[in-house]
């Protein structure tokens, strides 16, 4: 209450100007936090940290948005007393699309669980859209409206004001405009020649003005920079982001590390590509380094309580009866890949041959990163549409995207679907997977509230 009260005593522009430091600065680590949860490839690294982050980010969004309605009430007053400044209005408009875009789709990734697929991608595409426009403008807006530049500003408009003084007298208000306009004779002596002199003196200091003063021309280069910092990197994003042919999975393919021979063959359905060709583009997830196969090395095993434990090398493993699915592969946090169409050997069918022990009750599976693990209840695992996969839209799978072989769970998140997956292990005790010691919800089932 006494906060309250505090804080309406304030005056306008105090409160303004308060306003608008909490929100630099809220920008600030929600920018930070933000990039450290996207990089794909520092998972491993930030290990639990990643949930915490998460956490902490939704907290900021959440504090980003109180922001925003405490300003709300004085917006009006706010947008009359910047009548005359488009530049600052324009600047108003656009921060508040931004902001009110990044809330909105801030709060559909946060309640994610609640939304179908699909609107999760479409917010996570509209939160990353955002941040590639709005963050390099924050900087932007920082650094033109930063102390340092104003005096540069300032230091250029008293240069200018000095300058066609041998000529005029008075300083003008508007040294620009002022120096053009032939200014009154100064002496009464030789009126003709003075005058003469006065508008010639006038001319020559208005051509000694350059156009571009420094402020401008720092602001210029600082816009430069960003967009030879951003630009190359907002260009990927946005051939991926847009992409929905999978190009990007070609390209994995084609620098595939993999050396696997002979190459599986494709069943006609897989061969047709009978989904249509996967939709979007995978993110690249890994907790490690990248792993690479050979087929001189590599080896799949199941085993634990089976009747049956075995081992296949590579052309033994491609021997097995497989089939072809096609299914929506979805990731926790928000991006999807939809219509992939997938050809393996259906885990049910392994753990058939394999015969099942009747002590068994979870179903372990290992990735042959050697550090990423996930497991299954054998109920579960007794899913039809679970994959073995070895072949994408009719494609070996690239290592980049878990090739040779790996686990596809489709109505769960695809946190439990393993990459390079190696061994398959039938155990009576619950295993708990890589992601979810970390934080991660143990029920992944795809738009199934847990409320
Ligand atoms: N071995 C291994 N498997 C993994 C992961 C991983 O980091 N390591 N990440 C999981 C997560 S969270 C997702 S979303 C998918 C990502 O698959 P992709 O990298 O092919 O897009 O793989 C899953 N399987
Ligand atoms: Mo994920």
């Amino acid at each position: 209450m006494d906060g309250k009260r505090s804080w309406l005593k304030q005056s306008f522009g105090k409160r303004l100007t308060a306003i608008h430091s909490w929100n630099a600065w809220i920008l600030l680590a929600l920018t930070v936090t933000g990039i450290v949860l996207s990089i794909g490839a520092i998972r491993g690294e930030l290990g639990g940290f990643r949930v915490t982050l998460k956490q902490l980010h939704i907290y900021l969004g959440l504090a980003s948005i109180l922001l925003m309605l405490l300003y709300a009430p004085m917006l009006r007053k706010h947008w009359r007393q910047i009548r005359a400044r488009r530049g600052q209005r324009a600047n108003l408009v656009f921060v508040l699309a931004l902001l009110a875009g990044w809330a909105a789709s801030g709060i559909i990734l946060w309640q994610f669980r609640h939304m179908p697929p699909g609107l999760n991608n479409a917010a996570l595409l509209v939160h990353d859209l955002l941040t590639w426009v709005g963050v390099p403008y924050a900087v932007y807006h920082a650094i033109s409206r930063s102390r340092w530049l104003k005096r540069q500003a300032r230091l250029e408009r008293a240069a200018a004001a000095n300058r066609p003084r041998a000529a005029q007298p008075a300083p003008a208000a508007e040294p620009a405009a002022a120096a053009v306009q032939p200014a009154a004779a100064p002496t009464p002596a030789a009126p003709e020649e003075a005058a003469e002199r006065t508008a010639a003196q006038a001319l020559i200091a208005a051509l000694k003005q350059s156009p571009i003063t420094r402020g401008s021309f720092l602001r210029l280069v600082a816009g430069g920079l960003l967009v030879i910092a951003v630009g190359p990197a907002f260009y990927r994003w946005v051939k991926g982001a847009f992409d929905t042919g999978g190009s990007q999975t070609a390209e994995y393919l084609a620098s595939d590390g993999n050396k696997m021979l002979p190459p599986p063959s494709p069943l006609p359905d897989s061969a047709a590509v009978v989904g249509g060709g996967a939709q979007g583009n995978f993110r690249i997830y890994t907790v490690t380094e990248i792993p690479v196969f050979s087929s001189d090395t590599w080896q799949f095993a199941i085993s634990g309580l089976v009747e049956r434990p075995a081992t296949w090398t590579w052309e033994q493993f491609l021997a097995l009866k497989r089939t072809v699915q096609v299914s929506d592969f979805h990731c926790v946090t928000g991006w999807s890949v939809y219509h992939c169409t997938w050809e393996g050997i259906p885990l049910k069918q392994l753990l058939a041959a394999a015969g099942v022990k009747p002590g068994a009750k979870f179903v372990k599976f290992y990735s042959g990163d050697k550090v990423y693990t996930d497991a299954l209840s054998l109920d579960q695992a007794g899913m039809d549409d679970i994959l073995v996969a070895i072949m994408l839209d009719g494609k070996p799978i690239p290592n980049q995207l878990g090739g040779p072989v790996r686990l596809i769970v489709p109505k769960m998140y695809a946190y439990k679907s393993v990459k390079w997956l190696q061994a398959i292990e039938l155990i009576d005790k619950e295993h708990i997977g890589y992601w979810e010691v970390r934080g991660y919800d143990n029920d992944a089932w795809v738009g199934k509230s847990n409320m």
